[in-house]
């Protein structure tokens, strides 16, 4: 056979050998046994240099061309058994992302965050707004624009968190209350307002019925003629929604608050239910919110006018609430991250609280 009848047969081999080759590996295989190092064309090449100057003429642009083509040849095999490849891992791993979901999300609500929604919604309905601020706060926000005295027993360190001094000898703190959050709207707003701030707060106390953080909601109302029987009518109504009856019965019970003059304890009617209480019947009354008229002090601080705006303002602390109204016997788990105690207590996040369809 001439070197050139030999090339074309070698030619035609490989040609048929590369359509055959069912994946990547064989076609790899036949790479090497045609162009690798030792490959036959990669031999028949380095042959040419013992070749007569005519015979060179001849097999040199030969050879070059067969490598060429074999290799266009590989490449193009390669690029179609990739796509086939690709083509079969879609077609066995195809998702169909419209089936409904198998399960039910995993998580739950803690009844934390589930009681912060139901008195959203509550506050809501009433026309609050809900508003928010720093958890690290200054002195000014804290106390002084609430009208804590300088001495204050508050102010101590015993009670609040400190952060350490600035050069200029000035501590920022962890908000005590979250009123500084409504000091902050009303230096920023013109009255009326009316805004609740849920949210974190922070006290060197701990023990069965402390923790060093906790969550309270505040209200604040400021207009020209608010007064006490609103106050009085807004937090029976809030009670008669969280606790979902209508046999509210609160008391107001003389106490004193820096910020609000004259200031309360509202006291309702109720009686144990297990771990939970029955508000509205029952001869026992328990404590459940500080309120009162705002300080003439606080206003002016916010740079209003006392003898124009007065106002009445409140707070509760959210995870006693949690408690009384779901039942929960202990504080403490409410901070530690125990799944099976958020598996009890916890509510589904697609059953948002809302006055319409039911808060919990
Ligand atoms: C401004 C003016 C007045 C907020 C108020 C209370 C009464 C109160 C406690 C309840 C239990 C805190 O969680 S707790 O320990 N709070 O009794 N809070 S009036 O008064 C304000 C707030 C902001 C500008």
């Amino acid at each position: 056979m001439s070197q050139t009848a030999e090339l074309d047969a070698l030619e035609a081999r490989f040609t048929a050998d590369i359509a055959a080759a069912a994946d990547l590996k064989a076609l790899d295989d036949i790479r090497v046994a045609a162009l690798g190092k030792k490959g036959e064309v990669s031999l028949k090449m380095r042959a040419l240099g013992g070749m007569s100057p005519e015979e060179r003429q001849v097999m040199g642009p030969a050879l070059n061309g067969l490598r060429d083509r074999l290799g266009a040849a590989l490449d193009a095999r390669k690029s179609a058994l990739e796509d086939a490849a690709l083509n079969a891992a879609l077609a066995s791993e195809r998702v169909d992302v419209s089936l409904p979901a198998r399960r039910e999300p995993a998580g739950s609500l803690h009844p934390v965050s589930q009681v912060m929604e139901e008195l959203a919604a509550i506050f809501a309905d009433m026309g609050f707004a809900v508003a928010e601020g720093p958890d690290v706060e200054d002195d000014f926000h804290n106390f002084t624009a609430l009208n804590f005295p300088a001495g204050h027993p508050a102010r101590d360190m015993h009670d609040t968190f400190f952060m350490t001094p600035d050069e200029g000898g000035i501590a920022k703190l962890l908000r005590t209350h979250t009123s500084p959050v409504q000091i902050r709207t009303l230096m920023g707003s013109k009255p009326p307002v009316r805004i609740i701030a849920p949210g974190r707060v922070y006290r060197c106390d701990w023990d069965q019925t402390h923790t060093p953080m906790f969550h309270q909601v505040e209200g604040l109302v400021i207009d020209r003629e608010t007064h006490m029987g609103h106050l009085k009518g807004c937090l029976i109504d809030f009670l008669s929604a969280f606790f979902e009856t209508d046999e509210v019965e609160a008391r107001l019970r003389p106490h004193h608050f820096p910020f609000t003059e004259p200031s309360a304890e509202m006291d309702v009617r109720y009686e144990r239910v297990g771990d939970a209480v029955k508000v509205g019947s029952g001869d026992k009354w328990m404590e459940i919110l500080g309120c009162g008229m705002v300080h003439p002090n606080v206003i002016r601080a916010c740079g209003l006018d006392p003898e124009e705006y007065q106002g009445f303002a409140f707070g509760m602390g959210v995870d006693r609430l949690a408690m009384l109204k779901y039942g929960m016997p202990d504080l403490r788990p409410f901070f530690e991250p125990d799944a099976r105690w958020l598996a009890h207590y916890g509510f589904s996040p697609l059953l948002q609280a809302n006055l319409a369809t039911g808060l919990s």
